[in-house]
């Protein structure tokens, strides 16, 4: 009995010591670098994001600010056959922002992005950013 509550003891300890660790791993986590979108463009029809994107790495943790004006655009994460066909899918999941100056903090793999109106997206607002 004495043994078993040591042993559950312990394995709270052991609980504990990890979740320090991971508390201990978040400031290094959120310390990544900030890029606004576009520079002094912004985000807007007729930037070529292939070359803003151009000698750029971008590692996880790493955060993205899309400036535009909010009357006439916002910014959607879609999927990869959102970004390719310009579409918003999954149809009404995709988050969407359109505060006019919005951070997304990137984790690893490849996000795409695009203007929800209409013509936008065809017309060169879409960002696809491989994060690492
Ligand atoms: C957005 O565009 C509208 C209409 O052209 C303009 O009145 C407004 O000042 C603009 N807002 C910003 C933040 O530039
Ligand atoms: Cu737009």
């Amino acid at each position: 009995m004495a043994g078993r509550g040591r042993g559950s003891a312990s394995s709270v300890a052991a609980l504990l010591c990890a979740a320090a660790i991971l508390v201990a791993s978040a400031p290094g986590a959120e310390a990544g670098a900030t890029y606004l979108v576009g520079d002094a463009a912004g985000w807007t029809r007729n930037v070529d994001y292939g070359q803003w994107l151009a000698g750029k790495t971008f590692h996880a943790g790493d955060m993205l600010v899309f400036k535009y004006n909010a009357t006439y655009h916002d910014v959607v994460w879609v999927s990869k056959g959102g970004y390719r066909r310009c579409i918003v899918s999954p149809k009404g999941r995709a988050p969407v922002y359109r505060t006019g100056y919005d951070a997304v903090r990137l984790h690893a793999g490849t996000h795409y992005f695009i203007c929800g109106a209409p013509g936008h997206c065809q017309a060169g607002m879409k960002l696809a950013v491989k994060v690492y």
